[in-house]
């Protein structure tokens, strides 16, 4: 069992980027791909030329025919990419939860990625691609959530079929493989191939503390598989390590003398206030083998602790979760503009918070908007949202000004119950300046003015935790408007600081 802590794993990439899928190319190039719920653009593509300095060159799923709803709950929507490139062509199989399984492929990642092709007959989640050398390609996931027609749920464990990745028919019945170690959750299943003996890897025991990631090899894809007998791989379960819920991983040069192999975690421990409410975040490590087996003591990954890649520069990459992405949001290219046509609906509803938003990257950071004239909004409120999801958010908004007056106040939403942090009343008429400031803690907000800063209170970040708000996101920091009115906010900034339970 090998463990990691934030100090020997390396970050790839910051805020919520879960369940890391990897694939090389023939000439070295790099991709990764990870999950993204209910948020929209989807599927964000990382390139990197040596499996450790990574960039983000986009999404995957950037338009609505690839990603048809017409509500969703928390944490729904996009799950457990894999991402494989076979004969000039990347194939990126993937579960929508709200409708099934499918494959997008594209012949340059640069270039946009097709409409799905569904998988009909494969239920179950995190879906895998093997390309085996006598042609043959396998689907590999794990089991359906649905009862069958004998009204009997088929029994934990990762399932295989033969599959035509051209039109999505799954050619052969489905086999179970393996069972797991414990039988706790095993899932977001990969299988490779080294030296002409099958590998399977598989996570298992939730995706929270218990989280670990097994390894087994058979001489048929089909098994039997034998286990590693010093599973789990990795996992952080029953540690005060900072770095927590390390699991699902994914390898690329598989068969090579070194392979390098992501995964996620979550920043959080016992002691550390900072419950890990940034979200399972990727990283990665390169390891060398022995008898067989994977040699986790001979490890590497040439780049500083603190992270790597131009991804940690902290790019903004907007994202919302609202269904009505097309006509609600504009804004300039920098995204330092934005203006929002308020929503009807609040943010408990099914069809998406009307806010838009950027990943929160480091726990000490700092958010900031300006309304530019809080008279714009004719009715409800109007701000920075932090958003965990539907369910349990903070703002700092503005209300629709009263006679000569706009309330502007700080809210915590935790699962229904509404709490004030604090609020101050400025004349209306001018711009509005609120700020969000992230720490170890959680958020302080605060008012500005041309000439000074008043502070309304903060709040603990730890509401926003998956240990308390459930689900598999992080957080995103963005803007929003609920009600009625067009709202321009002006110098949207993210400033991110440094990550504090790196240390
Ligand atoms: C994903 C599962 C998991 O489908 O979390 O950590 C789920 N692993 O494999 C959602 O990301």
């Amino acid at each position: 069992m090998t463990l990691f802590n934030v100090t020997e794993a390396k970050r790839i990439a910051s805020g919520f980027h879960p369940d890391p899928t990897i694939c090389e190319t023939p000439q070295g190039t790099y991709y990764m791909v990870n999950s993204s719920f209910e948020f929209f653009p989807g599927l964000p593509v990382f390139e990197s030329a040596d499996g450790e300095h990574w960039r983000r060159i986009g999404n995957a799923m950037d338009r609505e025919s690839q990603f048809p709803y017409e509500s969703m709950g928390n944490s729904q929507g996009i799950y457990a990419p894999t991402l494989r490139y076979h004969d000039g062509r990347y194939y990126l199989i993937v579960t929508n939860v709200n409708k099934g399984n499918m494959i997008l492929t594209t012949d340059d990642p640069h270039n946009g990625w097709s409409d799905p092709i569904w998988v009909e007959g494969w239920p179950g989640i995190d879906p895998s691609l093997f390309f085996d050398d006598d042609g043959s390609v396998y689907i590999c996931g794990n089991e359906g959530s649905e009862p069958d027609d004998d009204g009997e749920r088929e029994p934990a464990g990762i399932y295989l079929s033969r599959i035509d990745v051209a039109t999505g028919t799954v050619l052969t019945k489905r086999q179970r493989i393996c069972g797991g170690i414990t039988g706790s959750n095993p899932e977001g299943p990969h299988m490779y191939k080294r030296g002409g003996t099958y590998y399977l890897m598989w996570a298992e025991g939730g995706t929270e503390s218990g989280h670990m990631e097994n390894i087994a090899r058979s001489s048929s894809p089909t098994g039997p598989y034998e286990m590693y007998p010093g599973n789990p791989l990795i996992t952080n379960r029953s540690t005060h390590l900072t770095l927590q819920a390390i699991g699902h991983c994914d390898c690329a040069h598989f068969d090579a003398d070194r392979t390098l192999m992501v995964f996620h975690g979550t920043r959080n421990n016992d002691e550390y206030p900072a419950q890990g409410w940034l979200g399972r975040e990727p990283y990665g490590v390169w390891f060398t083998w022995k008898d067989g087996w994977p040699d986790l003591a001979d490890q590497s990954y040439d780049c500083p602790l603190d992270g790597c890649g131009e991804a940690l520069e902290h790019e903004i990459a907007w994202i919302t979760p609202s269904i009505d992405k097309a006509h609600r949001f504009t804004m300039n290219d920098a995204g330092s503009h934005i203006t929002v046509t308020a929503a009807r609906q609040d943010f408990g509803l099914e069809v998406g918070a009307p806010m838009i938003g950027t990943r929160q990257t480091d726990f000490r950071c700092a958010f900031t908007a300006t309304i530019a004239d809080p008279t714009q909004l004719v009715s409800g409120t109007a701000g920075i949202a932090i958003y965990a999801n539907a369910n349990h958010y903070m703002t700092i908004a503005v209300h629709a000004a009263e006679a000569d007056t706009v309330a502007i106040d700080a809210t915590v939403h935790n699962a229904g119950l509404i709490s004030r942090v604090g609020g101050v009343h400025v004349p209306a008429g001018g711009p509005v300046r609120l700020i969000v400031r992230g720490d170890d803690y959680g958020y302080t907000f605060a008012v500005g003015t041309a000439s000074d800063e008043t502070t309304l209170g903060n709040a603990p970040g730890k509401v926003l935790s998956f240990t308390n708000a459930g689900g598999f996101t992080g957080i995103l920091l963005g803007v929003y408007a609920h009600g009625d009115g067009v709202v321009d906010f002006n110098e949207v900034h993210y400033q991110a600081g440094s990550g504090v339970a790196d240390e």
